[in-house]
């Protein structure tokens, strides 16, 4: 019989935990960030949806176990950013998990690679019911991360690992039997404790004063990240963005000044120039139509195209979330009139 190991090893999972407790551990902690407001204009996080994030049998009632995966981009922000610096950068950026994933939006690439591990688990259990996580659930998966031992909770609020930093897509695969019971060898997560020490300057270099300091969690309305990926209209940009670098889709600012991203970074291969190509081929669309051409080119180009023709150049893409009208939005911001 194939072991558990095995399996992760087909699938090259090198980071993942398993979590028994359905039971989010910082519910109180979400419950008063919703009530005072924080998430402002992201209703999807308030009322019923909240209510079920406190525990994860309130999604899937048969929940017993999840295997809890990080799926490591973090040699993307070290490739691009070597493409940021060349003469063929426009100075705009989007967020890397945007081009971390073959240039498909990860609820696509991360989704089937869920469902591929799904169905071998599904051949040495072949009783159990598989689920599974990948962003849009309503589950705190940072929470569910942290008590699967994949790291702490930054300042900047995200998970961060000591092994791989915090540039990674959080997934999970949720069984209706207790997998730790089955003839694996699981081993208990062992909890991280906090790392971030007396450091601040994801707190100190957010350009729009997003991070409430004392809390480990964000003004979601102040967010560049809220303002370029979450509003399809025309919308007021956070104070402070044109202190940014160029965001105009995502924003990695209060990950790129960590430490502990900028040691594993620092510490990687350098970055060739075939490694920077393959990067481009797999980014065609938004290297060609978005981060290469003219501010005023790239605008004009999407003010000539239809929503329709938009959604069919981009699908499959993380930026046809937003529609056309959605990034001429956070494109025109940067236009001097
Ligand atoms: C809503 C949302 C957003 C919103 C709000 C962000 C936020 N910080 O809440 C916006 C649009 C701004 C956003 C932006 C981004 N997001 Co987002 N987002 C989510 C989503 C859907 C829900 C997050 C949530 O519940 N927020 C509520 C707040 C209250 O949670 P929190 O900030 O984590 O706060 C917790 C801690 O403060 C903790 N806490 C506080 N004090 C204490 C004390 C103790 C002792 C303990 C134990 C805990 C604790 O309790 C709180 C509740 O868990 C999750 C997916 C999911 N289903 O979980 C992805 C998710 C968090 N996002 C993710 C990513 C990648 C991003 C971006 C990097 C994308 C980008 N480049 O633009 C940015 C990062 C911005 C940032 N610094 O957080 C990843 C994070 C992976 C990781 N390594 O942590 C997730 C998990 C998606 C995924 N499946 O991978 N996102
Ligand atoms: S993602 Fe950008 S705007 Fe949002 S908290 Fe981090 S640095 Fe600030
Ligand atoms: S920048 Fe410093 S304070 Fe912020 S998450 Fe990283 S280590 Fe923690």
């Amino acid at each position: 019989m194939k072991d558990f190991k095995e399996i992760l090893d087909k699938h090259e999972i090198l980071k993942w935990g398993v979590v028994n407790d359905p039971l989010a551990h910082s519910y109180e902690h979400y419950k008063k960030w919703v009530e005072d407001g924080n998430h402002g204009v992201l209703k999807y996080l308030e009322g019923e949806r909240a209510e079920k994030r406190e525990s994860i049998q309130n999604y899937y009632e048969d929940f017993k176990s999840a295997l809890v995966i990080a799926y490591d981009y973090s040699r993307t922000s070290k490739v691009s950013e070597k493409f940021y610096e060349s003469s063929e950068s426009n100075g705009f950026r989007v967020a890397n998990y945007v081009l971390g994933f073959k240039g498909r939006d990860y609820h696509f690439e991360l989704r089937e690679k869920l469902e591929a591990l799904a169905a071998d688990f599904k051949e040495i259990l072949p009783n159990v019911e598989i689920k599974h996580s990948l962003d849009t659930q309503p589950v705190l998966e940072r929470d569910l991360a942290m008590r699967a031992g994949l790291g702490w909770f930054g300042k900047n609020s995200m998970i961060i690992n000591k092994d791989i930093g915090s540039y990674f897509i959080l997934g999970a695969l949720f069984f209706s039997e207790d997998i730790t019971k089955a003839e694996f060898e699981i081993p208990t997560p062992k909890l991280e404790v906090d790392h971030c020490g007396s450091c601040t300057k994801c707190i100190d270099l957010c350009p729009t004063d997003a991070i409430s300091p004392d809390s480990r969690t964000l003004i979601a309305d102040k967010c560049i990240s809220t303002f370029t990926i979450e509003l399809f209209k025309e919308a007021e940009a956070p104070e402070g963005m044109e202190k940014g670098r160029g965001e105009i889709f995502g924003c990695d600012i209060c990950q790129d000044v960590c430490p502990w991203n900028k040691r594993i970074i620092r510490q990687s291969d350098e970055v060739s120039s075939e490694e920077v190509e393959d990067f481009k081929n797999r980014n065609r669309v938004l290297v060609d139509m978005i981060l290469t051409p003219p501010l005023e080119d790239v605008i004009e180009k999407l003010e000539g195209m239809s929503n329709r023709e938009y959604r069919r150049v981009t699908k499959d893409t993380p930026v046809s979330r937003t529609g056309r009208v959605g990034i001429l939005k956070n494109l025109k911001f940067y236009k001097k009139d």
